[in-house]
């Protein structure tokens, strides 16, 4: 019914797959280089380098091209319509494409050695910002086909709840529209007309508060997807149902009205930022942590559920008899727990005085390698392994490596991001290519940490190429086979009208306010 869709879906993923393995050998060159008992040369470039290909193909590339594909399935999927107009989402496709990569080849050849955050005063081509600006409206313009597919629905099915991911849908692209305004603003008035010569100065602080207004909703976008799945999916992958249809949908109204008016939190130790704001953004830093704690609550009762009906009984027998050998539900498992730990240390970032402590230091890269590198990516992998059946009409090959897949991400991750988090408390800056600062006798203390982490980075490349094995070997394999969608039964809500969580201009009514509050007061 919906081949010509699973088509564009199809290259989306595919593209993600292929920046998720370029990134993954950009990951590894950077853990070895890293690394003083190994401190490997990086062939063709230096460590700055690598580390922005490295960041730029996971964290912007390899996500957008997932998020984008996963959400259209689900968009057409949950509303049982076939997408607006396909050569809308084909224009999508391309504009993100071309985007990224003008941005990728100035990368490689070093001409944007910026970092994934492209902080100013460091500059790059214009190519890059311009490649970057591309990206974004190529999502820009697959947000108004999923607009335009949900009117349609809306328009047949008045009065009817949204289907629960079609809701997370919504809500993840109208919170793409809010914080991509200030992205859109720092490329086009700032760093495009700088890097061109235009003008000849720019306004770092300014420049970094655009960035954070932008760069925190981005870190919920990536959240989101993974949060869709849990809820949507992951109660049936157990075999039970979702606890609550009405706690999810709140929870995803929750992200979006509090994920924006936060980014301060990211800029606590830059001076010009007066104390009352960092306050107020530190107040609604907590605020969105709530939707997580709701989540973590739900999900868990989901689970529950299952393993109870799978015969599970006492308090945590229950674990047990959840199927840890399936491989989609084993890796978002395994994501689920891990967040729980880069949740909490969020907490810790958001805590002012202890953000002076972990600032700047890898305990950072240690919490994003378990949200995004783990909660995000690694539910990603593992929702791959029942939607590329889906949309290729093969079944998954390899089960058993998939499995292992998901172990060896668990192994890898637990080892390089308890490391870094060890190392960053004793004060070892990230961003840097020189762990040793020459010999010091105070990084000598972390020296150990950083040794270990590249153990756990290896090991977390072998996981992506095992990855790559079974995603490769499903797409490549001559045998079919219909794919059951595991989409799960709420076992309460929604009511049989539409309420006021499915209401979309009071939400974004809220959450604009909250930004003006937050931002322009
Ligand atoms: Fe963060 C820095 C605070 C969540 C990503 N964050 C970063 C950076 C990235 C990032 C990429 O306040 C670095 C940016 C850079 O390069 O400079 N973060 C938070 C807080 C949360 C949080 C309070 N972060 C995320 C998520 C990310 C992400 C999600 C990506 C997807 N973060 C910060 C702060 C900084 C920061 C500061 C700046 C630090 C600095 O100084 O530079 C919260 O939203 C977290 C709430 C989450 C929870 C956990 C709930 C648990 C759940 C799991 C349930 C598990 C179950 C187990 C049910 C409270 C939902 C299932 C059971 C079974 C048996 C299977």
């Amino acid at each position: 019914m919906f081949a010509k869709e699973d088509r564009l879906i199809r290259i989306n993923l595919y593209t993600a797959f292929i920046a998720l393995a370029l990134g993954a050998i950009f990951g590894l060159l950077q853990a070895l280089a890293r690394a003083p008992a190994i401190k490997l040369a990086i062939p063709f470039m230096d460590y700055y380098r690598a580390l922005t290909a490295h960041g730029v193909l996971m964290a912007l590339v390899f996500t957008t091209f997932f998020i984008i594909g996963l959400m259209l399935f689900g968009a057409i999927r949950s509303l049982g319509i076939p997408l607006h107009s396909l050569a809308l989402g084909w224009l999508g496709y391309f504009l993100m494409l071309v985007g990224t990569l003008a941005a990728a080849v100035v990368i490689l050849i070093g001409k944007a050695t910026v970092l994934y955050t492209f902080y100013a005063p460091l500059q790059a081509h214009p190519f890059f910002y311009i490649g970057a600006t591309v990206l974004v409206v190529g999502t820009w313009v697959i947000a108004a086909e999923v607009f335009l597919t949900y009117h349609r629905w809306r328009h047949a099915n008045p009065g009817l709840p949204v289907p629960l991911m079609a809701h997370g849908i919504m809500v993840t692209f109208i919170l793409w529209l809010i914080a991509t305004f200030g992205v859109a603003i720092l490329m086009l008035a700032m760093l495009i007309p700088w890097s061109l010569g235009l003008v000849n100065r720019i306004d770092p602080l300014l420049a970094r508060t655009f960035f954070w207004y932008f760069g925190h909703p981005l870190v919920y976008f990536w959240l989101l997807p993974a949060y869709i799945v849990w809820y949507t999916v992951m109660p049936k992958l157990a075999g039970g149902k979702l606890f609550s249809d009405t706690l999810a949908r709140l929870s995803f109204i929750m992200l979006l009205i509090l994920s924006t008016p936060v980014g301060f939190h990211h800029q606590f130790m830059d001076p010009g930022i007066a104390w009352g704001w960092k306050y107020s953004h530190t107040i609604t830093t907590f605020a969105v942590a709530f939707p997580s704690l709701i989540t973590a609550f739900s999900v868990a009762a989901s689970l529950e559920l299952a393993g109870r009906a799978r015969g599970g009984k006492g308090l945590l027998s229950w674990i047990g008899k959840l199927p840890w050998g399936e491989p989609a539900f084993a890796a978002i498992a395994l994501s689920m727990i891990l967040f729980a730990f880069g949740g909490a240390g969020g907490i810790v970032n958001a805590s002012y005085n202890l953000n002076t402590v972990v600032h700047n230091t890898t305990w950072i890269v240690g919490h994003f390698h378990l949200t995004v590198g783990s909660a995000a990516a690694l539910t990603f992998m593992g929702s791959s392994y029942w939607l590329l059946p889906a949309v290729t009409g093969k079944p998954l090959r390899w089960r058993g490596l998939a499995v292992a897949q998901a172990y060896l991400w668990l192994i890898g991750i637990v080892i390089f991001s308890t490391s870094l988090h060890l190392a960053g408390v004793l004060g070892s800056p990230r961003r840097t290519a020189d762990v040793t600062y020459g010999g010091s006798p105070v990084a000598a203390s972390w020296v150990p940490h950083i040794n270990l982490s590249a153990i756990g980075g290896i090991i977390m490349f072998i996981s992506i190429v095992v990855f790559s094995i079974v995603a490769l070997g499903t797409i490549l394999s001559s045998r079919r086979q219909t794919a059951v969608i595991p989409l799960a039964e709420a076992l309460s809500g929604p009511g049989k009208s539409t309420g006021t969580l499915d209401r979309w201009w009071l939400w974004i009514g809220i959450a604009v306010i909250l930004v003006l509050m937050a931002y322009a007061a």
